[in-house]
């Protein structure tokens, strides 16, 4: 992809979940050499160091894990990534995948300020597709995509511009999805591509086809990236493992596309726990895999590859 200005943030929400080790993720990433990386490959980095959430007092709520907090970070994460915009390519380093959110949120108001269609890639073994209602554990990571869908009401959270329409939204390497979202998904245009579909027919064709549905309307692609998208054998520093996942190869080639594509707009790295990680490995792969989606190939495409 060309240079680009890339706006590096830290998003040190732990709050998505009860296991603790997320909030250690954008020092890692940053350890690992993430702006190195980047800077390599012609892209002019600033890192503005970790955002906190909004000032907000926790109200104790008998189901779900640290509402206030979540919505807290979901505000201020929605205005620094809107900010961001304004100065380049904002890439989010989490975290848990709470703040996707926010970093969403804050991508939609800049796509309604432009006039530009938003959509997203969503790299997950889970579809994180539960409303407030619907979620068993009140972990709220599990939850990011029934609040930016507008599929049900989010009291107390920012309002959305508009509901981020289903046709905008992949999501790829689907595993591990509770039966209430499996219900509630196949209500909608969502493009829904599990690990069997990857497995009997490649992880190629369903995203060469979302990356041209985007370029035909000139739209905007936000990516988030959750560690669980990958097999835990690659990737082990993630709470939330769920054997089966995409392959380092898979991985790189679904980055590679998007480089070729000149698409991305925002990206999220999210859910890597360092406290569990093995010497670094995950962490670095993620860098290795965010550093792909801006320009590491190793062959020169001619034309583009989808
Ligand atoms: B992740 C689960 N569906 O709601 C729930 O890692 C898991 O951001 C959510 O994708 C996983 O707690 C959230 C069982
Ligand atoms: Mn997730
Ligand atoms: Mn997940
Ligand atoms: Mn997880």
């Amino acid at each position: 992809m060309k240079p680009q200005h890339v706006i590096l943030q830290g998003a040190p929400l732990d709050c998505g979940k009860n296991r603790r080790g997320c909030i250690m993720g954008p020092d890692a990433y940053r350890t690992a050499g993430l702006v190195e990386a980047l800077e390599s490959l012609g892209h002019t980095v600033t890192d503005i160091g970790n955002i906190g959430p909004a000032p907000y007092t926790e109200v104790i709520h008998p189901k779900l894990h640290r509402l206030s907090e979540t919505i807290a970070w979901t505000q201020s994460l929605a205005d620094a990534t809107e900010a961001a915009f304004a100065r380049g390519m904002p890439i989010t380093l989490g975290g848990d995948h709470a703040l996707a959110a926010g970093t969403v949120l804050g991508a939609m108001r800049h796509a309604a300020a432009v006039d530009r269609p938003l959509f997203v890639l969503w790299l997950d073994a889970h579809s994180d597709f539960h409303t407030l209602e619907s979620t068993d554990s009140g972990n709220l990571h599990g939850t990011p995509m029934g609040y930016l869908t507008g599929r049900s009401d989010f009291p107390g959270w920012p309002d959305l511009p508009a509901s981020l329409p289903y046709e905008n939204i992949a999501m790829i390497g689907l595993r591990s999805v509770d039966p209430a979202e499996r219900a509630a998904l196949q209500q909608t245009a969502i493009t829904r591509v599990d690990m069997r579909q990857i497995d009997e027919s490649g992880i190629a064709t369903p995203l060469g086809a979302f990356l041209e549905r985007i370029e035909a309307v000139n739209g905007m692609l936000h990516v988030s990236l959750d560690v669980d998208f990958l097999d835990p054998a690659a990737a082990p520093a993630v709470g939330t493992t769920v054997p089966g996942g995409a392959t380092v190869r898979e991985g790189h080639l679904v980055m590679e596309m998007i480089n070729d594509s000149e698409l991305l707009t925002s990206m999220d790295l999210v859910e890597l726990n360092p406290f569990m990680d093995e010497r670094g490995r995950t962490t670095r792969l993620m860098v290795d895999l965010a550093a792909s989606a801006l320009g590491r190939n190793v062959f020169d495409r001619p034309t583009r590859a989808f």
